[in-house]
């Protein structure tokens, strides 16, 4: 059976401007879990962990997926949330979409970090609660832990300690978000979880040299100092810095298992004490220097590495406690070095259509 994906938005003519919320306490559709007919919103559809959401749930079989385009609708724009929330009425909502990039981006664009992240999340929320969504999914990131948390970080640890500057504002808008959907469960009764990855690479990525990720950042610079016979690649920061990585397939894993878990443990999660706050990881972690050796094994560069010290290191370390995943039953399953094997091959097979 095909899946008939639903990108536009219907004639705005036709869409009442109106909506009303439920009331306090409104008691919503006992029956809440996934099924195939769901309707589906999976906001930031194009992006890194929206993409891969997508691929995940057609693959299932799900044929009600709703995915307007960044064009069609600018989850920045709160009229235009709310209008498209009360004409399409999704069941599900995926909330991928965020401004997200590494450690210079978050530096060097603060306000576009925080403001989009505020605009995109509270719009969507609320008009989630307006239109009665029956079950959401809000994603962050790793960052909202303190600089200094204990090792690994359990969701306990949120708001304990002094964050990371290079990323603050970024990690304050995330902090927002659950703090947004804590306070929409806790009043209006809604169904709301906050999932925090780790860091996230794979298929889809931004290979972009200055507002990618590390890994990313990795394979494209090898790859190109290999097929242009450079002597070295300048990696960024010390690389004594730790970083666990999670391949975006398993973090769409996470996400649909979580989505479709049965009622009395998707209820066990938030009336928990990390009330709906769940951590998304492997639990390992390598250095930066660690995992360039590997990156650079896998592409075949020769050459050396020289790591530029006047680039920022970030947080020292930031691994993730994971046992609530586990306790629930799931673990990630794509080892690094066949994760960054994936995506070095999809890089190879994509190389004229990255994002960069
Ligand atoms: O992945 P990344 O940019 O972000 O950098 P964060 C991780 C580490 O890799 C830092 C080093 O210590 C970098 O200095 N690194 C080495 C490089 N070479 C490179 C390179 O060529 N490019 C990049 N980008 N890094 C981000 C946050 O932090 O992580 C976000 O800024 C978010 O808010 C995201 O939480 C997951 O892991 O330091």
């Amino acid at each position: 059976m095909g899946c008939h994906v639903r990108r536009g938005l219907p004639e705005i003519g036709f869409i009442s401007a109106s909506c009303h919320p439920p009331t306090a306490g409104f008691v919503y559709e006992t029956v809440r879990t996934m099924n195939k007919r769901a309707k589906i919103f999976v906001a930031g559809h194009r992006g890194l962990v929206g993409s891969a959401i997508v691929r995940r749930l057609q693959r299932e079989g799900y044929v009600n997926l709703v995915l307007p385009t960044y064009e069609e609708l600018d989850l920045r724009e709160q009229k235009k949330v709310r209008e498209f929330f009360s004409v399409e009425r999704p069941d599900h909502v995926f909330l991928a979409a965020a401004r997200v990039g590494g450690i210079l981006a978050n530096s060097s664009r603060p306000a576009e970090f925080i403001y989009d992240n505020l605009m995109i999340q509270s719009n969507v929320i609320h008009a989630a609660w307006q239109s009665q969504v029956k079950r959401l999914l809000f994603l962050g990131s790793s960052c909202i832990y303190p600089k200094f948390a204990p090792q690994p970080m359990q969701e306990s640890h949120l708001l304990t300690g002094q964050l990371e500057p290079t990323n603050e504002p970024y990690a304050i808008a995330k902090i927002s978000g659950i703090i947004l959907c804590r306070s929409y469960n806790r009043q209006y009764g809604t169904r709301y979880l906050s999932i925090m990855p780790t860091n996230l690479y794979g298929q889809n990525d931004n290979f972009s040299l200055e507002s990618s990720h590390v890994l990313p950042a990795l394979i494209r610079k090898f790859h190109e100092a290999k097929v242009s016979h450079s002597p070295h690649v300048t990696l960024w920061g010390s690389g004594a810095p730790k970083r666990e990585l999670l391949h975006v397939d398993d973090m769409a894993d996470a996400s649909v298992f979580l989505m479709k878990l049965d009622e009395e443990r998707f209820s066990s999660i938030l009336s928990s004490s990390c009330e709906g706050l769940l951590n998304i990881g492997t639990g390992t972690e390598v250095t930066i220097g660690e995992l360039a050796e590997l990156v650079r094994e896998i592409v075949g560069f020769k050459g050396e590495m020289i790591f530029d010290s006047g680039k920022p290191d970030g947080s020292p370390r930031k691994l993730l406690d994971v046992s609530q995943m586990k306790k629930l039953g799931w673990e990630a399953g794509i080892g690094l070095r066949e994760g960054i094997d994936r995506t070095y091959r999809w890089f190879l097979d994509n190389l004229q259509n990255l994002r960069m």
